[in-house]
């Protein structure tokens, strides 16, 4: 009898110590599961983001063509002859209210746009931290940040950044549109604008 209850105890701790040792392994491969699908939905989140800011870009860009077309001019709050960058000062509704109708400072009495055409029209934001189109009336990328809106104001073909963002200063096309992307820095790779930077 003893021997037999000394084997049922063996079996009972054995048992209960396998068992154990197959929760700890579910457990595992719980976490490693758990941690592959947060990284896989970060991810995703990541690659939607991009894709509404790159969309938004394009609607940037395009909406100043078309005031070209209409005007044949460049949309400018004041009279600028130099090539003006707007956003990276976290504010770019003197353009945008410009483009969207807004009767406001940057469009006083519709005066820059005095046809009254609404170029384009966004996701209005309930704050200056979201983003869309804030109450501020500047517009703001995924991350919460102003699009940085450059034009060529001097009409040379090609636009002037500010030196110590992009490895070229002068980018060859007439309006450039960027997000500071994820990172919130400009000219980090992970930006996203609206040119192609020529391989070199
Ligand atoms: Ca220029
Ligand atoms: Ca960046």
């Amino acid at each position: 009898m003893r021997v037999m209850q000394m084997i049922l105890e063996r079996k009972v701790k054995n048992t209960t110590a396998f068992t154990l040792v197959e929760l700890l392994v579910v457990i595992g491969i719980i976490g490693i599961l758990a941690g592959l699908i947060s990284t896989a939905v970060v991810s995703a989140k990541k690659k939607a983001l991009v894709a509404s800011a790159q969309v938004e870009i394009k609607n940037i860009v395009g909406a100043i063509s078309k005031y070209e077309s209409e005007y044949n001019r460049y949309p400018c709050p004041t009279n600028a002859a130099e090539d003006t960058v707007f956003g990276l000062d976290g504010k770019n509704a003197a353009i945008i209210d410009i483009l969207r109708d807004i009767d406001s400072p940057n469009n006083p009495n519709h005066a820059r746009n005095p046809r009254r055409v609404v170029f384009i029209e966004a996701k209005i934001a309930s704050s200056t931290e979201m983003p869309g189109i804030g109450p501020d009336g500047t517009w703001r990328d995924p991350w919460g940040r102003a699009y940085r809106i450059a034009i060529d104001y001097n009409y040379d073909n090609k636009v002037d950044i500010p030196a110590g963002i992009f490895s070229t200063p002068s980018i060859p096309v007439s309006v450039a549109v960027w997000s500071a992307g994820p990172d919130g820095k400009d000219g980090t790779p992970d930006d996203i604008k609206s040119w192609t930077d020529s391989k070199k």
